[in-house]
Order: structure tokens, then C-alpha cells, then sequence
């Protein structure tokens, strides 16, 4: 565990307008770190304004605060003159952003992360790939900057732990995971608002997206690798709309006996987007790395250009190789 750098510190101290922002396609943990440290620096008076590329996905939105995130390619108003910091949550580089080229500007960059392989691209940079979330580095700021965290805030950050243990299942499920929960349910955190938001909330659409899913289910590998494809035609037959397949790759992962699974997702003619999840020590971060994406050992993405099936055959050959005979 590394502790909160002093030079962060000052900087959240020393600054009053603060633009946070994160990764493209927000996930649980990107959305509630955001909103969480928005209204930690809110409660120090300071400004805060959370700008992501795309739209936070529906299942958060019962989060409080998360309907006041700015998405789009456009900038908030008054940015950049209005802002004087600019903190990166969960980017190992800026342009997971999506906003590169927005967000280059000479604002000092606070860079948060608990991914592998972050560049350390900014001013600052507190990168522990230990943490469970990046929403318990968050709270681990929050008691350093002596601040109380309230029922909203406990909430947020609480989501994080959730999302990124997949609920308290995967290997970072660790005592710190569990420690932070504890500490966050005693700030008022709500963790049967949390579960009904993120599994009982889920619109019809995005049940009828998993059944056009689980018709493409390949088992390769003896039963080691499991994929799936998500195309743009099954996305429109379901009526899906973005953040409808999110939680989808759980689906193949629930098999008994396997250890890798991919999801492919046609995102235009000839582009794909491939999620991975593996079991144990299997690194399935290196094969995303070497297309440059990226993530944790156990769960990474990155874009493959090429029709879905053979972009499906050539990560199941990749798969194969890591995993050995
Ligand atoms: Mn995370």
C-alpha cells in the first residue's frame, strides 16, 4: 500500500477549480470514483466539474450526483480558463480519455490510478496497482485530507469496491477490500441500494441483448476459453442501447472449467472491441497490451480492426497460447 503522496496533497490544497475526468466507457468504479472525489473536494470548497467522454452507463445513474457528469466531445463551459487542475481517474495513459486532444491545455495533470503499466504522464502521480479499487485510494485520500465522508460520498465509493471485485468475487476481493467496505458502510454507505441498483435494475432490453448473445457462446480450448460476439445487428434486434451489455462477459465466465473469456463487440463495419477476463495467474493484460490496450491481469480490452468471427478466432489462437497445453 503506498500512502498518500504528500505532493497530491498539496496540489488538491492548493488549487480551487478542479476538472476530473476518466476513462472512455465508464465503468463502476470510474463513476463513483469520480463522483465520490467530486464531492470530497466539494466539502473542502473547492470546484468541481466531471467531464467523461461517453455517457455514464444506466445502472449508475441511481447514483447521486452521477445525472451531473458533462459527457461529449465538447467541453464544459468555461474549460480551460475556468479550471485550474485537472485530475485523471483510472488511465494508465490520457488518452483513455477519449479527450487527448481537449485535455491537452498546460493544466496540471493529478494523475489517480491503480492500473498496470500507467505512464505517469502527470504533474502528480499516485499509481497503486495493489488497491482494489480506485474508489479505496479515494477514501484513503479523503482521510488524509482530513475530510468526513458522508452517506453519499460512503455510497460512491462503496459502488467501486463492488464493481471492481465484482462483488467481492475476484482476486482483489483482498482484507483492504473488505476493510474499506467496513469502513464505508460505518460512513453510511448503502449496500442494499448499491445491489439493487447493479442487479435489479435492469432493463428489459439488455436480457434480450444476453439471450442474442449466448447464441454465438464458442467453447474452445476443452472447455478452457470461452467467447462470445456482439454485433451491431443483435444490439439492434434487442432495442439495446449503450451500457445494455455491461456485465454480459460474467455470463461465459460462470463456466465451469474455463479460465479465459473474450467478448467481442462490433462497434462499426470492420471494428471490433475485445473485453478479456481470466481466472488466477493466467495475464491476460499482456495480450492487450500488445494492442494497445490495457487494464489488470485479469481483466483488459482493447480495439481489433477485422470482421467479428475472425477477430473472435484470432484472440481464442492468443488465448490458446497463453494458456499453454
Ligand atoms: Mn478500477
Amino acid at each position: 500500500m503506498t500512502d498518500t503522496p504528500e505532493d497530491l496533497l498539496r496540489e488538491l490544497r492548493s488549487h480551487e477549480r478542479f476538472l476530473l475526468t476518466s476513462h472512455a466507457n465508464p465503468d463502476g468504479d470510474a463513476i463513483g470514483s469520480a463522483v465520490g472525489l467530486a464531492r470530497i473536494l466539494r466539502s473542502l470548497g473547492k470546484g468541481v466539474v466531471i467531464w467523461n467522454r461517453d455517457p455514464t452507463p444506466r445502472v449508475y445513474l441511481s447514483l447521486p450526483g452521477s445525472d451531473r457528469i458533462h459527457h461529449g466531445e465538447e467541453a464544459p463551459a468555461s474549460f480551460p480558463d475556468g479550471f485550474d487542475a485537472l485530475v485523471a481517474l483510472e488511465c494508465p495513459t490520457l488518452d483513455r480519455t477519449g479527450l487527448h486532444e481537449q485535455l491537452q491545455n498546460g493544466l496540471p495533470i493529478l494523475n489517480i490510478d491503480h492500473h498496470l503499466g500507467n505512464e505517469q504522464y502527470g504533474k502528480v502521480n499516485w499509481v497503486d496497482t495493489s488497491a482494489p479499487s480506485l474508489g479505496e485510494m479515494i477514501h484513503r485520500l479523503a482521510r488524509a485530507l482530513n475530510v468526513t465522508v458522508d452517506e453519499a460520498t460512503a455510497t460512491s465509493l462503496y459502488l467501486t469496491l463492488v464493481t471492481d471485485t465484482g462483488n467481492f468475487r475476484f482476486a482483489n476481493a483482498t482484507s483492504r477490500a473488505f476493510e474499506a467496505a467496513a469502513e464505508l458502510v460505518k460512513d453510511g454507505a448503502q449496500p442494499q441500494e448499491v445491489a439493487r441498483w447493479l442487479y435489479e435494475s435492469q432493463p428489459e432490453s439488455a436480457v434480450r441483448l444476453l439471450g442474442e448473445a449466448l447464441q454465438t457462446l464458442v467453447v474452445d480450448a476443452d472447455g478452457r476459453i470461452a467467447t462470445l460476439l456482439l454485433t451491431q445487428e443483435m444490439t439492434q434486434r434487442a432495442g439495446a442501447r449503450p451500457g445494455d451489455s455491461e456485465g454480459l462477459i460474467d455470463v461465459p465466465r460462470s463456466i465451469a472449467g474455463v479460465k479465459a473469456v473474450a467478448v467481442v463487440r462490433e462497434l462499426g463495419p470492420g471494428k471490433c472491441k475485445v473485453s478479456l477476463r481470466s481466472r488466477g495467474d493466467l495475464d491476460i493484460e499482456k495480450i492487450a497490451r500488445a494492442h494497445g490496450g490495457g487494464g489488470h491481469r485479469n481483466a483488459a480490452g482493447f480495439a481489433f480492426d477485422g470482421e467479428c468471427e475472425a477477430v473472435r478466432q484470432e484472440v481464442v489462437r492468443q488465448l490458446t497460447e497463453i494458456l499453454g497445453s
